[in-house]
């Protein structure tokens, strides 16, 4: 058995539809890794995290119009930089790593959204040795709620696609969830606050 193996799980991702939730949570996941982990917690997000990945994610996110390759390859150079530069660091010097979206958002949106290969993103993933987190909290809910959750802000480009685009992206989740029960944590996330907060507690319970 490999020593990655049997470090504790220190590399957690928070996943989900835009308005599931999973940003309001961030902070509650963080205390209960700072309570299991004294080395500290470093929190970041994708695409970001980094001053050339918060470039590319202004690109991403408010460029008029960007061909779903591009998007893709911008994705990947963003999250490069991500990993050697912020997340690999942290991961060894024993840091947990909590980080707002990650792979499984590509898979979802520019896989399953946008309609790329499914292999395209498993080849870049592997030729760019794209650490997978731990655990993945995935935070759940149908279209409908996180569009209403959405409401009355202004919508980014990828924000402004349609209620069939975030279909297809919830059911790329879901085969991800189905794929990997084991890193994949499912938070049914339509439920109140109070109630995914208990959620988020009972799922990592054990686990960290
Ligand atoms: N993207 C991509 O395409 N490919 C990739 O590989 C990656 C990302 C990594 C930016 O992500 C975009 O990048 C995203 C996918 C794409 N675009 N889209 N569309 P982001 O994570 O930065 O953006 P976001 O998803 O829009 O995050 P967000 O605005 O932080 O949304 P959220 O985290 O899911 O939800 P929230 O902000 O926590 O909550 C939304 C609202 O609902 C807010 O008013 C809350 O107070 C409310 N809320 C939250 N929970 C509840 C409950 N339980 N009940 C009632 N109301 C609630």
């Amino acid at each position: 058995m490999s020593s990655i193996a049997l470090r504790p799980p220190l590399f957690l991702s928070l996943e989900g539809l835009d308005g599931s939730g999973k940003t309001t949570q961030i902070d509650r996941v963080v205390d209960l890794c700072e309570r299991h982990n004294p080395r500290g917690v470093v929190v970041t997000r994708e695409p970001g995290g980094t001053e050339v990945g918060e470039r590319i994610r202004h690109i991403l996110l408010e460029h008029a119009s960007l061909h779903a390759q591009t998007e893709l390859l911008l994705i990947f150079a963003a999250r490069i930089q991500h990993v050697k530069a912020v997340i690999a660091p942290a991961l060894a010097v024993g840091k947990t790593v909590v980080c707002d979206r990650y792979l499984d958002a590509t898979y979802a949106y520019q896989g399953y959204g946008r309609g790329l290969e499914i292999s395209l993103i498993d080849a870049l993933t592997h030729l760019f040795d794209i650490p997978l987190p731990d655990i993945t909290l995935y935070f759940d809910v149908p279209v409908a709620v996180a569009l209403a959750r959405r409401a009355g802000r202004t919508a980014d480009r990828i924000e402004a696609e349609g209620g069939e685009f975030f279909e297809r992206v919830r059911q790329g989740y879901h085969k991800r969830a189905q794929d990997e029960p084991k890193r994949f944590l499912v938070i049914p996330a339509a439920a109140s606050l109070a109630a995914v907060g208990t959620a988020v507690e009972a799922a990592l319970a054990g686990r960290l």
